[in-house]
């Protein structure tokens, strides 16, 4: 599948999305000015762009002003991001994407640093009484708005929405999706200092939570006691357990006009980022759909290509293509519909095929499997 970035520290179109588009084997180069200082996200910004970014693919870019900024004694990066599971929060074993989930904005992980616990326990931040520390935070998305805040401490300085102006004294500060901000703080007493997102069921059952352990001597004055360990600490899934129903059992499309209308759904969801809109391909990596001969010709050699993936030499409209398509993982229904919303599109020559053809192909050997062809 290509990937690109648009980066928010480019001033340039995309932000450099379509300079950096980037099919598998492949290397591009762009380069650019960065004309304003501060602290910018960066994501993939391939079709569907919200599976992309909904899958981690962000990150932040610092650009320091001429003269650098203010020395601190420590320095973190802190990215929170949302993800949309299959399985609710805690399920074990690999995790499919949950598209409908993701359009509704019902996350069942809200994290920071890519995983629950990246920058807790353990995996604690460090600073020694009496140092000033830097957080730059960001917020990937690709849905929520963060309400940053440290338990603990007040943010002396925030750099607000990442740039050049300063606000003294906050307690929380919001991070907008594809957004970000420096905070800085002085940890004046030992402890516990745990960093939130203050929606905060985000925090305590989504995972949204992340500690900085402060040592170094007490100061009574600042901060008497009595001082608890680990007072704040994740809840889990147990307690989230409210029945939240079964997923409904799938619609099956009846018609042929309902499985175009379907397959076009599932084309723009699995097949887009590499076919593209349209059909159309691209040149040297992934070979058209629009008119292609090869779909044509045998509709169910197309379920079997989907079904089992393809590699080696095959040639389209008389183009010779020698990649690599894999498997995709979808039902005997999507396939039936996303073969015959492509077929009766960008000039194919029409047609249907049924789940029970598609079921036929997956029982049936690879149409074409080259092992060895790369
Ligand atoms: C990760 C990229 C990728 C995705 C996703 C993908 N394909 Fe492909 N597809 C390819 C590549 C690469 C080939 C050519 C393989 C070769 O050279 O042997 C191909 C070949 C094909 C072909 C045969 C050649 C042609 O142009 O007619 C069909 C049909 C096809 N894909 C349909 C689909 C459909 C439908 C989907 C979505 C369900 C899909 N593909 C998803 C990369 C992809
Ligand atoms: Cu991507």
């Amino acid at each position: 599948m290509p990937h690109n970035i648009d980066l928010h520290a480019v001033t340039g179109p995309g932000g450099g999305a379509a300079s950096s588009l980037t099919a598998p084997g492949h290397t591009s180069v762009f380069s650019f000015k960065t004309l304003n200082p501060g602290l910018y996200v960066y994501h993939c910004a391939t079709s569907p762009v919200g599976m992309h970014i909904a899958n981690g693919m962000y990150g932040l870019i610092l650009v320091e002003p001429k003269d650098g900024l203010p020395e601190v004694d420590r320095e973190y990066y802190v990215m929170q991001g949302d993800f949309y599971t299959k399985g609710g929060y805690g399920e074990p074993g690999l995790q499919p994407f949950d598209m409908k989930k993701a359009i509704d904005e019902h996350a069942d992980y809200v994290v920071f640093n890519g995983s629950v616990g990246a920058l807790a326990g353990a995996n604690a931040l460090k600073a020694e009484v009496g140092e000033n520390v830097r957080l730059f935070v960001g917020n990937g998305g690709p849905n929520l708005v963060s309400s940053f805040h440290v338990i603990g401490e007040i943010f002396d300085k925030v750099y607000v929405e990442g740039g050049k102006l300063v606000n003294n004294h906050i307690q929380t500060t919001l991070v907008p999706a594809g957004g970000a901000t420096m905070v800085e703080f002085k940890v004046d007493v030992p402890g516990d200092l745990v960093m939130v997102d203050h929606s905060i069921f985000r925090a305590f059952n989504k995972g949204a939570l992340g500690n900085i352990t402060v040592t170094g001597p007490e100061n009574k004055e600042i901060y008497s006691g009595k001082q608890m360990d680990a007072v704040y600490l994740p809840e889990g899934s147990a307690i989230q357990s409210v029945d939240t129903g079964k997923a409904p059992a799938p619609v099956v499309a009846q018609t042929k006009e309902e499985k175009i209308k379907f397959g076009q759904r599932v084309y723009e969801a699995n097949c887009q980022a590499c076919h593209q809109a349209g059909g159309v391909g691209i040149a040297g990596a992934f070979p058209p759909l629009a008119a292609s001969d090869y779909l044509n010709e045998d509709h169910k050699r197309a379920a079997n290509v989907i079904v089992h993936g393809l590699s080696g030499e095959i040639t389209v409209n008389g183009t010779k293509w020698n990649s690599v398509m894999p498997a995709m993982i979808l039902s005997d229904n999507d396939i039936a519909n996303v073969i015959t919303y492509v077929l009766n599109s960008w000039d194919n020559k029409g047609g249907e095929i049924s789940p029970e053809d598609v079921a036929e192909q997956r029982k049936a050997a690879p149409a074409q499997a080259v092992p060895g062809a790369h």
